[in-house]
């Protein structure tokens, strides 16, 4: 690894840890240790699972050094202890779980000076540094959506998000044909988007934005809730089960509420907080259907001109502010239309950042794909209980980012930051044209 390479790693380990610090220093310790929701770890869970893992990886393997705490593993192991569990067990206290992670964190610094990083596949350009930070920033993104189920007043605050620049409506036509899906470069990216393979695509139409708020209120107004037409059976019995009628933290009345604020809904905003059933049920309604991954991926990815696969919708630079709503830089996704810079070659927008947008596909290894470096990451969740979310969230780091990041959950979760778009089939005329 290059000094370049540990001088990013530091970097961006500090500016992570930034952001957890951020989210749990924002509340008391009262609010740190009580659990906000039974599908969420109690906040200083979190916090403390981030650094035991940060020790098992980088401090005890990548390091060889002695544990910085030997007795807490099995506490922070997440396939020991269900996320609802998690408040009963002998957690670290705030006061701990903050010298715990700093305690990690300077040994950490401290052999990122030093250690020997030549031929070992874990440490290859840095990748598990990269892998750690993506970890934290992923639990980061996860407190944040404890925040928003938590009650109380605000904590939270960020400028609102940008205003829409240009109308952005209607549909995309993808030519058929192959294109590069996932990546064998990437040097952060994880085991299960490796490796690059070709991938076959039929033409398809896909929405040039995400499903607005006054479009998703429209299927809601039509009877979309009670007409079990346009659901599944196991989404219409999740959708009796559940009681739903709307998206979560909507109240009904044209108003929801943010990290404790309620305010309007506001319409050209892409909806979020839905499930997977209740996408599945929009876009059935709307003649349409979820786009698969692979599409999702060709409409962000795949430069026609160049004949090639981008690392991003606006070409292969990181997220820029202007590109795309990213990092919970604001609290909220972006009207349509407010990041033109960041579209696809195809005209697609707001592909990344805004709302995490559900696929139809479930969750598997691309082929060749390999664990690494542990099962635990991907390969136990392979299988046909979760779906395929990309492109993240506002809420999501660029560091945890890119065309080719894939992230997944139960078709019936929507206290993660998810909404979609619609996709479809060309009509027989619209291909001879
Ligand atoms: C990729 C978001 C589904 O939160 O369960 C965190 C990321 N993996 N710790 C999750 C993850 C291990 C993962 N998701
Ligand atoms: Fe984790």
């Amino acid at each position: 690894m290059t000094t370049g390479l540990r001088e990013r790693a530091a970097a961006e380990l500090a500016r992570t840890r930034e952001r957890s610090i951020g989210l749990t220093d924002a509340v008391d310790d009262d609010d740190l240790v009580r659990q906000h929701s039974r599908l969420m770890s109690p906040l200083v869970w979190d916090l403390a699972h981030v650094g035991n893992q940060e020790e098992l990886w980088l401090v005890r393997d990548v390091g060889g050094r002695e544990p910085v705490r030997a007795d807490i593993d099995q506490l922070y192991d997440a396939f020991k202890h269900a996320r609802a569990d998690r408040p009963e067990l002998p957690l670290l206290g705030p006061a701990e779980a903050r010298a715990y992670v700093r305690r990690v964190r300077d040994q950490v610094l401290d052999l990122l000076d030093t250690v020997e990083l030549e031929g070992r596949p874990l440490v290859e350009q840095g990748f598990a540094f990269g892998m750690i930070i993506q970890h934290e920033q992923q639990h980061d993104e996860t407190m944040l959506a404890t925040h928003q189920l938590r009650q109380g007043d605000p904590v939270l605050v960020a400028p609102p998000p940008p205003r829409s620049r240009q109308p952005v409506s209607g549909e995309a036509f993808i030519p058929g044909g192959a294109f590069e899906m996932g990546t064998s470069l990437e040097a952060w990216a994880l085991d299960n988007e490796r490796p690059a393979h070709t991938v076959h695509v039929p033409p398809f139409f896909i929405d040039r934005a995400p499903v607005t708020n006054a479009q998703y209120q429209a299927f809601a107004d039509a009877g979309g809730y009670a007409d079990q037409r346009w659901w599944s059976a196991s989404g219409w019995a999740h959708r009796q089960a559940a009681g739903l009628t709307g998206p979560g933290h909507w109240h009904g009345d044209g108003t929801y509420t943010r990290f404790g604020r309620r305010e309007p809904i506001v319409s050209d905003e892409p909806v979020v907080h839905v499930s997977w059933h209740e996408a599945s049920a929009y876009a059935a309604w709307a003649g349409k259907r979820l786009p698969t991954e692979a599409e999702w991926e060709k409409a962000a990815r795949h430069d026609p001109a160049a004949g090639r696969s981008r690392r991003f919708p606006w070409g292969d630079e990181d997220p820029a502010p202007e590109h795309a709503n990213l990092g919970q830089r604001h609290l909220s996704p972006a009207p349509v239309g407010a990041y033109p810079a960041g579209a696809s070659p195809y005209g697609v927008h707001q592909l990344i950042g805004d709302v995490w947008e559900w696929t139809s596909s479930p969750f598997g290894g691309y082929p060749g794909f390999a664990a690494f470096p542990y099962r635990e990451y991907s390969e136990v969740f392979f299988g046909d209980e979760y779906r395929v979310l990309r492109g993240g969230s506002f809420g999501t780091d660029a560091a945890a980012c890119r065309g080719t990041f894939r992230n997944w959950d139960y078709p019936v979760r929507r206290q993660i930051f998810s909404g979609f778009r619609c996709a479809r089939d060309p009509r027989p005329e619209e291909l001879s044209r």
